[in-house]
Parts: C-alpha cells; sequence; structure tokens
C-alpha cells in the first residue's frame, strides 16, 4: 500500500515542479535576451572610462597573436610595472615598432588585457 500512495502523493508534485519548470524555461529566454544585449552593449560602451592610461616600451611584436610584448611602468592600482602581452587591433599591430616608446590606454576586456590608443612617444630628451 504504502509505495502506492507515496507516487500518489508524488505525482502532483512532480506534474506541479514539470509545469514551472517549463513555464520558467519558455517565459525567460525573451525577456532575458534583449535585456542581457542592452547590458552588453553598455559594459562595452562605458569600456573607454575603465581604461588605465600606460605608459611603456614596446619591446616586441607578435603578428601571430594579435599580441605587443610590452614593457610598461607601474600603473597605480592596477598592477605593478613589468612586461606583459597586450592584445592590440591589426592597425595598430601593424604600426608596432619594437623598441618603440608608447603611451595607450589599458583595457580589461573579457578575453584578457588590451593595448588601445597606442601612441608613439620620443624618449624624454633630458
Ligand atoms: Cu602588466
Amino acid at each position: 500500500m504504502r509505495p502506492t500512495v507515496l507516487l500518489a502523493a508524488l505525482v502532483p508534485l512532480l506534474a506541479a515542479t514539470a509545469l514551472r519548470g517549463s513555464e520558467a524555461c519558455c517565459a525567460t529566454p525573451p525577456a532575458a535576451t534583449p535585456a542581457a544585449t542592452t547590458e552588453a552593449a553598455e559594459t562595452t560602451a562605458a569600456k573607454p572610462a575603465e581604461g588605465h592610461p600606460l605608459r611603456g616600451v614596446i619591446v616586441g611584436v607578435l603578428a601571430e597573436r594579435s599580441s605587443l610584448l610590452v614593457k610598461h611602468e607601474e600603473i597605480p592600482g592596477v598592477m605593478r610595472a613589468m612586461t606583459m602581452l597586450l592584445k592590440v587591433d591589426a592597425d595598430t599591430l601593424a604600426a608596432a615598432k619594437k623598441d618603440q616608446p608608447i603611451t595607450a590606454t589599458l583595457l580589461k576586456k573579457a578575453d584578457g588585457w588590451w593595448l588601445q590608443d597606442v601612441k608613439p612617444v620620443e624618449p624624454a630628451a633630458s
């Protein structure tokens, strides 16, 4: 007797759970997708303001990784002085020259650290 009673009690419970699950499944994506897209767009648009000014020297150009090896000065509150690999866009990569001192904007993106607004600077003449 007991198993039957237990089953009888469980079936409506399972059915209710399944129903809630399917409702959540079907109702969530249409509502969440536009919101998530808007959020992502806002985050991307806000990124330049989150960039950190960087001074350093290009010590290597790694075209196959779309990256520059940059020896940079300390970026207060972000990272100590170091030599690191930074992703750049194709134009920046093409213009980059080894041993070139630069100023740039350091950005943290989902796929790692990027360097933007790379500008060559002359070494201090003093
Ligand atoms: Cu660094």
